[in-house]
């Protein structure tokens, strides 16, 4: 939910109009809006080499994951593992349009534990992937930008 959204539930939860507190934190959101749609554009068409990028370095660190015996072992498990981080990178947009890390919390974290225990894919190298894909946009982007979009990757991977 967006600070906008969230501020008007609250003052409306109190039947009152919203503080000079809460309308200077919307402002903020407002006159941040254009460099972060920016931001997600950038991602958005830097995709394909982020997650490639970033996939090589997964599976240089986690040799195992595409060895056989491996939970992306093979062309389609790969792909569909390099999939998974194109999720995940999408879900960062998300996060980065609406200022907020509840798309990335209630899209991409809850119940994803269990479901990739049953289906055998280590969480771990799962949050390297993530941790990757910092390393790779952030390098791409200016110091500010690479804040905001490191602290939505760093609360991916602390709740993976
Ligand atoms: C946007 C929210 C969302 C997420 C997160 C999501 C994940 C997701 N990943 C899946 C599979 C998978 N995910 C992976 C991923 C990996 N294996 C590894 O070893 C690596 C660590 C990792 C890549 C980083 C693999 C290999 C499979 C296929 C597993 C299988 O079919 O046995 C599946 C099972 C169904 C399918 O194959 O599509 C789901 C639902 N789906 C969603 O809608």
């Amino acid at each position: 939910m967006s600070i906008v959204m969230k501020s008007i539930l609250n003052a409306d939860a109190d039947a009152r109009f919203l503080t000079p507190g809460e309308l200077a934190g919307i402002k903020e959101f407002i006159a941040s809006g254009e460099r972060r749609v920016k931001l997600v554009q950038t991602l958005t068409e830097n995709r394909h080499r982020i997650v490639k990028q970033a996939g090589n370095q997964l599976f240089q660190r986690y040799p195992n994951i595409v060895s056989p015996g491996g939970n992306a072992y093979g062309q389609e498990m790969t792909a569909t593992c390099l999939r998974d981080m194109d999720y995940y990178l999408r879900l960062i947009t998300y996060s980065v349009v609406a200022g907020d890390s509840a798309p990335i919390q209630e899209i991409g974290v809850i119940g994803v534990r269990q479901m990739y225990k049953s289906l055998g894919t280590p969480i771990e190298a799962v949050a390297e992937s993530a941790r990757a894909m910092k390393s790779v946009t952030t390098s791409m982007m200016s110091a500010e930008d690479a804040r905001e979009v490191g602290g939505y990757f760093d609360y991916l991977i602390a709740n993976l």
